[in-house]
């Protein structure tokens, strides 16, 4: 059995980083492998950390398909058919273009696969496998723990990467969510207990929630951020704005761990937000979650769109100065990129704006439609001069200096330089596969601002690591 992540085509443009591409394991195929028999020779390659070895010659090949690597994603697909191999594609593009997928595979699957790949399997085993399966069944109870195993530990950066619910309770018009969820629910979390087993499974100290809403559920993640308390971990996750301003939730995150949030403010325009579907940032006050995370000791990760309709030439300076004058630690710059399976892409292809289907392109650095007030060059020079201007050592020492504690400041200081400006001491530590040993960085920048967050009485403002994590 062989389970394959396809590297994005993109590995061999100027933009590859290598960093960016060894900090997440293949997580989606990994729990995808705790449905295969135990007792199977199986293994799993993620191609954009390791070469891949097409000689050999496996029963069942299980290949994860994402927009940018769907090209290599067929290219593999048809070379192991050819071979004899029985080919299964799943992910979120074969969700979006099933009939583009199809010809490629002897089975493809719709939608997350926890109901169907088991009840593939089992069909499988019967003689009868069929063509296509559809995800309707939508819940993550009683779900086999995830095969770890088989993930190499010491190739990635965060190999604690952990996902406790599927989906978002928000609807926005460019985002992947509701089209590879259609047909059953769209937001849905594990049993607190069963989150909480499999964090304690976890060794070392740091965990990265890939969830799309962390605080999605008030009341699962509060029960979960309790369940936290006094494990000794430090975590990073994701957010919306107006769940930090909400209640409290925000707080019981701080005293579990929570160092650092993605929050997708997408742009300071209301009429941006409006057209994106983004009500859950309408009216909130940007300035005010930043000051609150700021009080907890949490970085941010600020996620931003160009090319919204309405954008302007001047949308690039307002957005990085805000950006580093409010003291964001890094930020995330995205040309708006219509995924087919949203509302946006429907939108845009019923108003002929759609400039091309290479989607190699749609890897949110291309402009792959036509923008309404800006030109194409524009929108791409603007994109690639907000990065430049926001990493700029004047930049980032001016954000560093927007937070109350000096402590916040180094750490921020630390965690945007060294996420932008060391690339050559990156690539040297993949190349000499030595990446885990920059974890311990990793976790004393995300060590807590300790007399800022309140945490319970007797627990260690940093846990000790436990030895586990050296052996990976
Ligand atoms: C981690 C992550 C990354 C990581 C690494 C990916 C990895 N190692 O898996 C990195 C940082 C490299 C990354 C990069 C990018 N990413 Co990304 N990433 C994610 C993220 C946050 C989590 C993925 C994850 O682990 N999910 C949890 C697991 C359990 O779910 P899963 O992988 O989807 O797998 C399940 C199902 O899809 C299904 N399934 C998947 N494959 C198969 C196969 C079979 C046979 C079956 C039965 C089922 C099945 O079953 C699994 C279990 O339910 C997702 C958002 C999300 N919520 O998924 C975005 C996401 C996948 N990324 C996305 C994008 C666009 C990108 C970028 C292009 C963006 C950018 N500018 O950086 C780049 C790619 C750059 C490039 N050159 O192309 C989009 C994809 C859109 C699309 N239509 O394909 C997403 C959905 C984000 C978004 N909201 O738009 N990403
Ligand atoms: S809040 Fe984020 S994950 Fe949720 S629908 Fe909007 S873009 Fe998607």
């Amino acid at each position: 059995m062989k389970l394959i992540l396809p590297a994005l085509t993109e590995a061999t443009s100027p933009y590859w980083r290598p960093i960016k591409y060894s900090l997440f394991p293949p997580l989606g195929l990994a729990t995808l492998a705790a449905y295969l028999d135990p007792n199977l020779e199986i293994s799993l390659q993620d191609e954009h950390v390791e070469k891949l070895d097409l000689d050999d010659e496996p029963d069942l090949v299980i290949i994860q398909v994402y927009i940018t690597n769907a090209y290599r994603a067929y290219q593999l697909a048809d070379h192991y058919r050819a071979r004899g191999s029985y080919v299964v594609l799943g992910g979120l593009h074969v969700t979006s273009l099933p009939e583009e997928a199809a010809p490629h595979a002897d089975t493809i699957f719709l939608g997350p696969g926890e109901h169907t790949f088991p009840q593939f399997l089992e069909d499988l085993a019967a003689g009868a496998p069929k063509r296509r399966y559809e995800s309707a069944v939508r819940t993550l109870e009683g779900l086999p723990p995830i095969r770890r195993d088989l993930i190499q530990r010491r190739r990635y950066l965060v190999p604690n990467s952990i996902v406790v619910s599927r989906g978002c309770p928000h609807h926005c018009t460019f985002c992947y969510k509701d089209g590879f969820f259609e047909g059953g629910r769209s937001f849905y979390t594990q049993v607190v207990d069963d989150a909480l087993a499999e964090i304690a499974r976890l060794p070392g100290r740091h965990l990265y929630f890939l969830d799309d809403h962390l605080l999605g559920n008030a009341r699962f993640a509060r029960n979960l951020f309790r369940g936290m308390r006094g494990m000794g971990r430090v975590f990073q996750g994701a957010a919306t704005v107006d769940s930090i301003l909400r209640d409290d939730l925000i707080e019981e995150a701080a005293a579990a761990g929570l160092r650092s949030l993605f929050i997708g403010f997408e742009t300071l325009s209301n009429s941006g937000l409006e057209g994106a579907g983004k009500r859950q940032n309408l009216g909130r006050s940007y300035r005010e979650v930043v000051r609150r995370l700021d009080s907890l000791g949490i970085m941010i990760n600020g996620s931003f769109v160009f090319g919204l309709d309405g954008d302007d030439g001047d949308v690039f300076r307002r957005t990085v100065d805000w950006a580093a004058q409010v003291g964001i630690t890094t930020a995330t710059f995205h040309i708006l990129t219509p995924y087919p399976g949203t509302a946006l892409f429907s939108d845009m292809a019923a108003r002929n704006r759609i400039e091309t289907h290479n989607w190699d392109l749609y890897d949110t650095r291309h402009v792959i439609y036509r923008p309404t007030r800006l030109s194409p060059g524009e929108l791409k020079r603007g994109y690639d001069w907000s990065y430049e201007e926001f990493y700029r050592w004047s930049n980032i020492i001016k954000a560093s200096s927007a937070h109350g504690s000096f402590k916040h400041q180094l750490k921020h200081f630390f965690y945007s330089a060294g996420w932008k400006k060391f690339e050559r001491a990156w690539d040297l530590a993949i190349r000499i596969k030595q990446l885990s040993q920059m974890r311990p960085l990793l976790e004393a920048v995300l060590a807590p601002v300790a007399s800022l967050v309140d945490l319970p009485k007797g627990e260690p403002a940093v846990a000790p690591a436990p030895t586990t994590e050296s052996a990976s």
